[in-house]
């Protein structure tokens, strides 16, 4: 089983978590700039320093041989405050980025937003008031002008339904606002439609999608309750989001838990139609695992150590608990490549639609040997046995056109700091101490090298 000669190898990166120079040339602040990092960790102000190293950067991700480079533009760098005037420096900035990677032959994919919403906008309600859409459609416009004759793959929102769930560990969502959550949720999915619809109009000839987290999930034992459970939270966590992207329809069990928490929810007849006129041309999607889940009773807390990213606890609908039959990362996550094989089939046969992997990755403490090496062969060993369910699945008749690993090169995580590393490029730097930033190729650098070179033939 071969995959497709054109299938876009490639590796992925977050414009606040990579960039640094988080008020250089013009530079707004967005909410990630802003807010108290998790204790231990550092802020974002310098990351890996890509602002100005990006061409030994990119240079490097070719000569790992990526066909793509999945990153993200800072809309802050664009529009300093969210929206009206615009910061020449930062057009400029991402334009030289996109070249650089042309110049390669790098396909540039481009997540127009990724949990750096500007400040200025969070300032007044963030995505609880409606004019933060209309901003996000005029940074669209801007992008599509300036951009879309180089750019052809678009994501629209990085990970919208874990800003959702997980907005205050993510620093998108403030405390006290819990009720507005599922409007604001729907101001973004109007602005989504929006930009799909932008998109077409603008540049007929690039393709645009959403880029959620997904993952389907199990429930704990055949209890009927469990069961239910992980009906509701595959509703909650997924299908809410890819119903509207695709079909422009609000889920029943997304709505059904949403009222029976007492979200509050207006919608307008006029506003479904936009919802059903954006259409997406792919399902761009993060995977890192699946989750496990058992009805709610009256003893069942939610379980800290399931409460990763991805194991979640609603007390009325659901509790996340650990799959004794998967191992864990360093960091906790469960490790589920066969999770990743039936995500996809199941997304596929729901939606028909070709998927993009935009995230999957080991975050793990990385040793600089002696000699320089850096020996991560358990990053290897996830990536291979993502990859090879990766084949299985197309083998399936799924459309798979690309997989960009998280992450292209090391950069600080969400919540859990520098030493929780991704990359296939080691920065140096810590926590405490900035170093020298320098870049060095770990083991996985030559073999992901291999491994795009001979298509994965060998798997
Ligand atoms: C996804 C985000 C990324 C990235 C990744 C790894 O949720 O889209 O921005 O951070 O997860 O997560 P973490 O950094 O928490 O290890």
């Amino acid at each position: 089983m071969s995959l497709p000669k054109n299938f876009l190898w490639g590796a992925s990166t977050s414009a606040y978590q990579v960039e640094g120079a988080y008020n250089e040339d013009g530079k707004g602040l967005s909410v990630q700039d802003v807010k108290d990092p998790f204790p231990g960790t550092p802020n974002f102000n310098v990351c890996s320093d890509h602002y100005h190293h990006y061409k030994e950067d990119v240079a490097l991700f070719a000569e790992m041989g990526l066909k793509a480079y999945r990153f993200s533009i800072a809309w802050t760098r664009i529009l300093p405050t969210g929206s009206g005037e615009v910061n020449p420096k930062g057009v400029e900035f991402y334009s030289n980025l996109i070249d650089e990677c042309l110049k390669y032959g790098i396909e540039p994919i481009v997540t127009m937003y990724h949990f750096d919403l500007p400040n200025e906008l969070d300032k007044v309600g963030g995505w609880t008031n409606p004019k933060t859409m209309d901003a996000f459609v005029e940074f669209a416009t801007i992008l599509f002008k300036e951009y879309g004759t180089r750019v052809k793959y678009w994501l629209t929102i990085n990970e919208q339904n874990m800003m959702i769930l997980y907005g205050p560990i993510i620093g998108t969502t403030k405390p006290g606002q819990e009720h507005l959550l599922y409007q604001s949720n729907h101001y973004m999915l109007l602005a989504q439609a929006k930009v799909f619809k932008l998109c077409h109009d603008m540049i007929p000839d690039a393709k645009i999608g959403p880029a959620p987290n997904i993952s389907v999930n199990y429930p704990h034992t055949s209890k009927p309750e469990d069961n239910l459970a992980v009906l509701y939270i595959n509703a909650v966590r997924n299908w809410l989001y890819l119903d509207i992207a695709v079909w422009g329809k609000y889920n029943p069990i997304a709505l059904d838990y949403m009222h029976k928490k007492g979200f509050k929810l207006d919608v307008s007849d006029e506003e479904m139609e936009i919802l059903k006129a954006g259409k997406p041309d792919f399902i761009a999607f993060n995977y890192y695992s699946t989750a496990t889940f058992e009805g709610p009773s009256a003893d069942v807390k939610p379980n800290p150590e399931a409460d990763q990213q991805i194991g979640l606890s609603d007390e009325a609908f659901y509790a996340g608990v650990k799959n004794e039959f998967l191992p864990f990362t360093d960091f906790g996550w469960q490790i589920d490549p066969l999770g990743f094989r039936t995500t996809m089939m199941e997304m596929y046969a729901r939606y028909h639609l070709p998927l993009l992997i935009t995230e999957n990755g080991l975050g793990a403490y990385d040793r600089v040997e002696e000699d320089g090496s850096i020996n991560d062969d358990y990053r290897i060993d996830y990536l291979k046995q993502h990859i090879t369910e990766l084949k299985h699945t197309v083998e399936a008749g799924v459309d798979v056109i690309g997989y960009c690993p998280w992450s292209a090169i090391d950069l600080i995580s969400t919540h859990q700091g520098f030493e929780k590393r991704y990359g296939f490029i080691y920065v140096n730097r810590d926590n405490d101490d900035l170093k020298d930033l320098s870049r060095m190729k770990k083991k996985s650098f030559f073999w992901y090298k291999e491994l795009i070179e001979e298509n994965a033939e060998s798997l």
